[in-house]
């Protein structure tokens, strides 16, 4: 728990400058989210789009190269990065450790196959509507950063996710690619149900972050990768995830939600 009498203060990314009170759309900060609910850990948001996270957040960190999440743990003290935020607080309350014995190379393991291998092969189900949700100046960084400036290839995938033909086999192909989870989950250390054991740790967080990502498309993503007959750990899992943390953006990114 903090020692300062400030809450920490969580620098996180969020889809619109209109619209601050959206959650975060990013993997990272939720992954941050995440341990940070599992520590029982408050905190306060600091909303940012790309343009704000390399002018305002970089010019206040002092971090040239700063990246969301960054959390604020003391007036004018930051830890930036999801990993380090984790190690960073195993350090300050070993009791709470989000790496249990052990579990750290696991850990370290699941996080290049999740950000190197996992996410190539789901993120095309949800990832192109963060363009359509976006404010025009996030919108633009997006297409250019993200999709090296191809308008031509983020709208197909769009045009994809309105064909149900087309996000059937986006699914097949996400569900081929969970199934490593879903064997492992088979083999939980002491039964499960999270990926170290009885307890979730930062190794779950990992993971859910996307989970938590993906919700921009919920009813596609649940019924195709999260909540599908297929994988039944998978949906145990993130029911188990859903209650240790508190955490659930299903409902937030309706498409009515979108400003004008
Ligand atoms: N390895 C970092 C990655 C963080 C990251 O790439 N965050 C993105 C948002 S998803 C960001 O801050 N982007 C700002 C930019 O690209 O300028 C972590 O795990 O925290």
């Amino acid at each position: 728990m903090s020692t300062s009498s400030k809450p920490y203060v969580l620098s996180e990314i969020v889809l619109r400058d209109d619209a601050p009170e959206w959650p975060s759309h990013s993997m990272f900060v939720n992954r941050t989210k995440s341990d940070l609910a599992i520590l029982g850990i408050p905190y306060t948001r600091d909303p940012l789009t790309f343009a704000t996270v390399r002018g305002a957040l970089a010019d206040k960190t002092g971090i040239k190269d700063v990246t969301v999440p960054t959390l604020e743990y003391a007036p004018g003290e930051y830890v930036t990065d999801s990993w380090a935020i984790a190690e960073w607080k195993n350090h300050g309350t070993p009791e709470n450790s989000l790496f249990p014995a052990g579990g750290k190379p696991f850990a370290r393991f699941l996080k290049r196959w999740v950000d190197d291998e996992l996410m190539f092969e789901i993120r095309e189900l949800f990832r192109p509507l963060f363009y359509r949700y976006q404010d025009p100046q996030s919108a633009e960084y997006f297409l250019r950063v993200k999709y090296g400036g191809d308008a031509a290839l983020l709208e197909g995938q769009i045009a994809r996710l309105g064909s149900k033909e087309e996000v059937a086999k986006l699914g097949a192909r996400g569900r081929a690619k969970l199934r490593t989870l879903e064997n492992y989950l088979a083999d939980a250390p002491a039964g499960g149900p999270f990926l170290l054991g009885a307890k979730p740790s930062h190794a779950d967080s990992i993971v859910f972050g996307w989970y938590l990502c993906s919700q921009v498309n919920a009813a596609v993503v649940n019924a195709e990768l999260w909540d599908n007959d297929e994988l039944p750990r998978i949906r145990a899992w993130v029911k188990e995830m859903k209650k240790a943390t508190g955490l659930d953006l299903s409902k937030q990114w309706e498409p009515k939600a979108v400003p004008k």
